[in-house]
């Protein structure tokens, strides 16, 4: 039997490391799980940002200036909704706006998101599996200094990540179930290694790992489970991180990343800029390797996709 992979991931800086593995794994291998409480309803539509930025990732239709959308985008739609006096701080391209509406439609119709996102996948011929990590409804609800509760787009894109955070709620998740496929994939057999992209560990992967079992599965699986840091050189190679981590009163570095998945990473992949942090995170209790995590090129991400396989079949290979 084939050998199977997971990865966890939010939006562009995981969806990186998924392309690598989408090039050298074959798609009835591989298995991606999308945060989906970054997910709202805008204008009416259902968006899942960073399924969609997976799913354009792997159909090669991403817009890799901007990080989200779609590449070759037209913006008729909202120059006609400016005209209209209609909010504009979300920025849906003309293209773009597709996808929501058919997910919408489909969604009122009464299909799941996963079969929703397996049919947007079919249609732009992405064959890996890209699935939600739940068919209900979470949504991450940022806390900032001063009492004010913002939802997380509102804080992410309208506030620009402004606010000082204090702290991330995820509305709905103790009653949320893990999605079928996620289910059954770590119930598979098959299953060799479960990896944590490197994505924002408090609003991208957090989500997945609460909910409800989902931890308390990570620590107890003998399926070895392994990070690739965001972080590198106290930097965020995307996005927020950095600041969040600031704020949260947590030192920007690799190591916090580490220390926040202890209680279930088998193994950490670690950036050669900070192989100083080496014995720090094998302290831990989790084996450490180091390499060139930044992902410029395709040929970056294939590499790093590679050398996160090679690493797994080690730590499984010592675990038997
Ligand atoms: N991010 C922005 O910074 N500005 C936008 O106007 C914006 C629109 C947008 C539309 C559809 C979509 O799927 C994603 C979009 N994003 C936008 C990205 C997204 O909201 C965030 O990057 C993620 O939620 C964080 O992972």
């Amino acid at each position: 039997m084939k050998k199977k992979y997971l990865a966890i991931s939010g939006g562009v800086g995981g969806a990186k490391l998924v392309l690598g593995f989408s090039k050298i794994l074959d798609p009835t291998q591989l298995t991606v799980v999308g945060n989906t409480a970054d997910d709202f309803e805008h204008l009416g539509l259902h968006i899942s940002p960073d399924l969609d930025t997976l799913m354009y990732t792997l159909a090669n239709r991403n817009n890799r200036k901007q990080g989200w959308g779609l590449a070759g985008e037209s913006w008729n739609f909202m120059k006609a909704l400016n005209s209209l006096g209609g909010e504009t701080w979300f920025q849906l391209g003309d293209r773009d706006m597709a996808t929501h509406v058919i997910r919408t439609r489909l969604l009122s119709e009464g299909r799941s998101l996963t079969e929703v996102t397996r049919y947007l996948c079919r249609k732009m011929g992405v064959q890996h599996s890209i699935i939600p990590m739940t068919d209900n409804t979470v949504a991450t609800l940022v806390d900032t200094v001063g009492g004010e509760q913002l939802s997380f787009q509102q804080y992410f894109v309208r506030e620009r990540c402004r606010p000082i955070v204090s702290g991330f709620q995820f509305q709905g998740i103790e009653h949320a179930q893990t999605s079928a496929p996620f289910q059954q994939i770590l119930k598979d057999p098959s299953l060799v290694v479960i990896v944590i992209c490197p994505s924002n560990p408090y609003i991208s992967i957090d989500p997945v790992l609460s909910l409800p079992g989902i931890r308390t599965i990570f620590q107890s699986t003998s399926v070895p489970i392994v990070a690739v840091t965001p972080i590198v050189r106290n930097q965020a190679i995307k996005g927020p991180t950095a600041k969040m981590l600031k704020e949260l009163g947590m030192s920007v570095s690799a190591t916090t990343v580490a220390r926040h998945y202890q209680d279930f990473l088998d193994g950490f992949i670690l950036d050669t800029q900070d192989k100083n942090l080496v014995e720090e995170i094998e302290t831990l209790g989790m084996a450490v390797t180091i390499t060139n995590t930044i992902m410029k090129t395709l040929a970056d991400r294939i590499r790093l996709a590679n050398k996160t396989l090679d690493f797994a079949d080690q730590l499984l290979e010592n675990s038997r």
